[in-house]
């Protein structure tokens, strides 16, 4: 059944466009075009556009709906989506006609684009992996949608002061979100607290407190096919019947009170993903997640089906890390309290529904709630993971009956560690698929993290290595590039990026060449721009921009390309006549508020900054920059001007990356470590394409095990003694010689937990090899064409269809 277009689709012509935009300027927005200011006209310019997708959107839906496919559901936490005018533009292909018609109205679409805000509702690569598959999902036509928290703010903003970090609150919805539709009829009741009281066979939870979730749509465009997804948000709202109580006795300001206490829910995005802290808010949130989404998705499925009988057929709940692993109880609960199934039937739809990726195997990171907490908060749910742990242990201890260990180490519980729920285990044990997000993190996963599941589950762990969308981090962020790509190789590799490798015929054409490096050189230039008129400083795009933009986390290691600047500068400030390739430093990234560390390494690397760019010395020669507040449209900014990719985490801790992705397909080179997805990409690229260096995670899990010493390192190696010894006495902190004394004990007597002092030599080595081969500047780019040309496999595409045919068992619907 196709239903009736409603209306003939709006025509695209420029006319048209200035004339919508002015009519969403007046009439939606009621302000009179002669004054309306730079905000207002990008409102209208978003309004104007978003109608051009409703029609699209609406029917895309409709086929859904006509089709009856299995759909699958993207439970996230976090969306890093980025700003979204310009990626519309360029999914429906006006982007040429939008300027022209801003043009005409006096306007600059690169202006107005610059004025949308960034909406940080994530920390880093997890979010923004949820965005560059919600991107696939569209362009593929696959049925889906994302579910996540329109919290009211996001990241936090970065200053920096003094070169120090401060935060300051994110209000990303200051001047409105013209690209949502808020769907007021649209609203689900989320229970907190309260007890659960057993009658018959009959469990009710009784006496909760009630937040509501209201949804906030958003239009995820395919790109070039009507296929169109959504993005649902869900924003707390105080219910009425938690105030009318307290206002009926006459307490207002109670009665406010708890509705503001009520809404905080949506508040505001944990900023931390390094260090799992078991907040209760943030519990609190998770549940909020799921509940509104469970409900969601049970009433749609009623409305296309009038039956649960046939859920396992049409649905696929995808967990996005373990945020939204209570999505497995609740759905557990639903059913069986509100609809009758049994305990064991309600268990093997679960069984069969759920898949989990996991993103860290950093046991800090990993998520455990005290059993009394999630008792209190959610005291059904509790009762249901006992179920379900009671169950599994079962079934393991009939399996494996001689290993005395094993249901301890297995249990959902853990006992030893003050009674935690231990949210991964849950997640593994109800998802019929696991996957790490790189061969290496994959096969750690299995080996370490889940080894005994592995054991019990044998088939149930798999690797899908992440992904990154081609139109917005190679269309969208880097014109200069893809308009050589097109008059190389034509246009479609936006939709099948292996096309890359076809340029690969190309290496050894000099005017390709050339045009390949005057792309790089304009990407540079334009960085070089935002510096000086925003940061005061003046770089050369002539130099070697070597860059290192991510989360500052230690096993990063951004100390670790500190201490190959310092040496570089003891180097050059010994032998300044040398000739020295010049280098641009460029760091950018947040420290979680409470990483004490972590800020410690923004200020030395502002500190070194300061130093060395006020040397007259180093003038031509070194300039480190630090970028504050780091977020998706400046990595669009930096990404496609990177000569140098650093990705140089410690082995075995980097689950993938998904930045070592973007600056290859921007044609960086790379160096790094054998971590994550870096080990893939040198496969696809030839090891000759890649500066690879430092020990192999084997050698870190040797090392560690028999007892690393980082002192004979610093004792052993001059250049390294010199950097470490000058950051422990002051040199670049002259005011206050002792602020780095933690740092420098963290390295040399506190174990160097992350084993820079390993890695610094065969670094700051192979940091000479690049300076030879940016000498060879031909060579250098045949090299950056290889790294371009073999980047297809990296395509969010990719992972997404390996998603879609081996998890969650979807296909594309017929537009
Ligand atoms: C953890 C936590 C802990 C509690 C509070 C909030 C919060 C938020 C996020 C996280 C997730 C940390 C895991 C993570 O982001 N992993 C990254 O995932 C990328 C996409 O798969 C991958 O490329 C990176 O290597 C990996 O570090």
């Amino acid at each position: 059944m196709s239903a009736p277009i409603l209306y003939a689709s709006p025509t695209l012509s420029v006319e048209a466009l200035k004339h919508s935009i002015a009519y969403k300027l007046m009439f939606t927005i009621g302000k009179d075009p002669a004054i309306a200011n730079k905000h207002e006209w990008l409102n209208a310019t978003l309004l104007a556009v978003r109608d051009r997708m409703v029609e699209r959107w609406l029917r895309s839906n409709r086929a859904q709906l006509s089709q009856d496919v299995r759909q699958v559901y993207y439970l996230s936490m976090e969306f890093l989506l980025g700003r979204t005018l310009s990626n519309a533009l360029l999914a429906i292909g006006i982007y040429e006609d939008t300027r022209a018609a801003l043009d005409g109205m006096g306007l600059s679409l690169d202006e107005l684009l610059q004025e949308e805000n960034d909406p940080g509702l994530g920390n880093g690569g997890l979010g923004r992996l949820a965005a560059c598959f919600l991107d696939s999902m569209a362009t593929m036509a696959l049925p889906g949608r994302g579910y996540g928290i329109r919290y009211e703010y996001g990241m936090f903003k970065q200053n920096i002061i003094a070169g120090q970090q401060a935060e300051s609150p994110d209000y990303w919805l200051e001047y409105g979100n013209a690209w949502e539709f808020p769907r007021h009829g649209t609203r689900y009741k989320v229970r907190f607290g309260g007890r659960v009281q057993q009658e018959g066979a009959k469990t009710h939870w009784l006496e909760t407190e009630e937040v509501l979730a209201c949804a906030y749509d958003q239009i995820i465009p395919g790109y070039d096919t009507d296929a169109t997804n959504t993005l649902r948000l869900w924003s707390a709202q105080a219910s009425n019947e938690i105030n009318l109580g307290k206002f009926n006795q006459g307490d207002y300001f109670a009665a406010v009170e708890d509705k503001n206490y009520s809404e905080n829910v949506s508040r505001v995005l944990y900023p931390d993903d390094s260090t799992y802290s078991g907040r209760e808010l943030r519990l609190r949130q998770e549940y909020f997640l799921v509940s509104a989404t469970v409900q969601d998705i049970l009433h749609r499925h009623w409305l296309m089906h009038q039956t649960y009988e046939n859920l396992t057929d049409k649905i696929a709940i995808h967990l996005n890390d373990t945020h939204p692993v209570l999505a497995i109880p609740e759905l557990m609960r639903v059913v069986i309290d509100e609809h009758q199934f049994s305990w064991l039937e309600a268990w093997k739809v679960v069984c069969q529904v759920f898949s989990y990726t996991n993103h860290t195997l950093m046991s800090e990171a990993l998520e455990t709630w005290p059993v009394e907490m999630l008792g209190k908060i959610l005291p059904r749910h509790l009762q249901i993971i006992f179920e379900i742990n009671d169950h599994f242990l079962t079934g393991v201890q009939a399996a494996f009956p001689d290993d005395s260990g094993l249901l301890a180490r297995v249990s959902i519980i853990d006992e030893h560690n003050g009674r935690m729920v231990r949210m991964a285990w849950l997640a593994v044990i109800a998802s019929h698929k696991v996957n790490g997000v790189s061969e290496l993190h994959s096969d750690l996963m299995v080996q370490s993290l889940f080894a005994d599941f592995a054991r019990i589950y044998p088939d149930r762990f798999c690797n899908k290595t992440n992904g990154v969308t081609p139109r917005r981090w190679l269309a969208l962020a880097n014109p200069a590039l893809s308009a050589v790509l097109d008059e190389t190789i034509g246009q479609t590799w936006r939709t099948d990026l292996s096309q890359l490798g076809e340029i690969t015929g190309h290496r050894d054409y000099p005017t390709f060449i050339n045009s390949v490096q005057q792309a790089k050189f304009t990407n540079k230039q334009n960085l070089a721009r935002y510096l000086a008129t925003k940061l005061n400083v003046v770089v050369s795009p002539a130099a070697l921009f070597d860059v290192q933009i991510k989360r500052i986390h230690e096993y990063k290691r951004q100390l670790l390309n500190v201490l190959h600047i310092i040496t570089r500068y003891n180097r050059i400030k010994a032998n300044p006549d040398a000739d020295w390739v010049p280098r641009v430093n460029i760091f950018a990234g947040k420290a979680a508020s409470a990483y004490y560390i972590a800020k410690q390494v923004i200020h030395l690397i502002n500190d070194v900054a300061a130093v060395v760019n006020n040397d007259p010395l180093m003038r031509n020669r070194l300039k480190v920059v630090f970028i504050p507040n780091y977020s998706v449209s400046l990595a669009q900014l930096i990404i496609p001007a990177a000569d140098l990719s650093e990705q140089i985490s410690l082995a075995g801790t980097e689950a993938s990356g998904t930045s070592n992705m973007k600056f290859a397909l921007n044609g960086a080179l790379t160096i790094g470590t054998l971590d994550g997805a870096n080990i893939e990409m040198r496969q696809h690229m030839g090891e000759e394409n890649i500066f690879i260096f430092g020990n192999t995670a084997e050698q870190v899990e040797a090392l560690r095990v028999g007892g690393y010493n980082p002192h004979q390192y610093y004792e052993q190696d001059p250049e390294l003694h010199l950097a470490l010894t000058q950051i422990a006495t002051g040199v670049f902190s002259p005011g206050e010689s002792n602020r780095y004394s933690n740092l420098f004990d963290s390295l040399v007597n506190l174990g160097d937990h992350y084993q820079l002092l390993a890695d610094y030599r065969s670094y700051v080595d192979t940091q000479d090899k690049v300076d030879a081969l940016y000498r060879q500047r031909e060579e250098w780019t045949k090299r950056a064409v290889s790294n371009i040309a073999s980047m297809g496999y990296f395509s969010s595409d990719r992972t997404i269809q390996e998603y879609a045919d081996e998890i969650w068992k979807v296909k594309p619907i017929r537009l």
